[in-house]
């Protein structure tokens, strides 16, 4: 699967992102579902430490593999080569993306958050596989989220001259508002609560994928 279509529909969860069932069940719901890409970030007050969250990460990397879902890292590039992890993504302020490529060798895909066109060119620059663009819209998953910078940006960046480059939207992204991502240009949807903290992550996932297929 090349990184486009991997981005289509990428569940991002840890632990306390997990409302309904355990972080275990809910990643193997919304893998019947038809996720496409999955990102394990273990992040909060609340978040599993040191061995416990290890162990997690093994466990939920262990069901990617056995589904061929693509497993990506947050933050933690120790933790993603570790963990055999098929990419590591990283936000502005967790090191040097061209650092990140020396350490993950060329095979594992590298994403970058940003938060403008000048931020996406130079993550492009640097070596990203793909850039995350957001938050499309108000989150309270992410309590140190930058501003609301829309689906816009997405229009702008992909006028810009980065009209292919693989590029997820992320943040505040619900069932009714997908569409607007998708259709300002985005290769997929970056999705925490609304999946994570879904009654049924199966059957929510299996909806933003009819979305895709049906309003763009
Ligand atoms: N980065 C920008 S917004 C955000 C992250 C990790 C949180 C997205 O969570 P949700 O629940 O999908 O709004
Ligand atoms: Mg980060």
């Amino acid at each position: 699967m090349n990184v486009s279509e991997a981005l289509k529909l990428y569940l991002v969860m840890g632990s306390t992102n997990c409302r309904v069932f355990d972080p275990e069940k809910t990643l193997a719901e919304a893998i019947e579902g038809g996720i496409t890409l999955f990102q394990f970030r273990e992040k909060g007050n609340e978040a599993l430490k040191e061995n416990d969250c290890l162990y997690l990460g093994q466990n939920l990397r262990q069901l990617c593999k056995k589904n061929k879902i693509p497993f990506i890292v947050n933050d933690d590039i120790e933790m993603a080569l570790e963990l055999h992890a098929d990419g590591v993504h990283i936000g502005q302020d967790d090191g040097d993306p061209y650092r990140t490529r020396k350490q993950i060798g060329e095979n594992m895909w590298m994403g970058v958050s940003t938060h403008s066109i000048t931020e996406a060119h130079k993550a492009v620059k640097d070596g990203a596989d793909y850039i995350g663009v957001g938050p499309m819209f108000p989150t309270k998953t992410k309590e140190d989220a930058h501003q609301v910078v829309g689906p816009d940006l997405i229009k702008t960046i992909r006028r810009s001259g980065l009209d292919q480059f693989p590029i997820v939207g992320i943040g505040g992204i619900t069932l009714d508002r997908a569409n607007l991502v998708y259709e300002a240009g985005a290769n997929g949807v970056a999705v925490i609560s609304a999946i994570s903290g879904a009654e049924s992550p199966k059957q929510a996932a299996a909806e933003f994928l009819s979305i895709k297929a049906t309003k763009i």
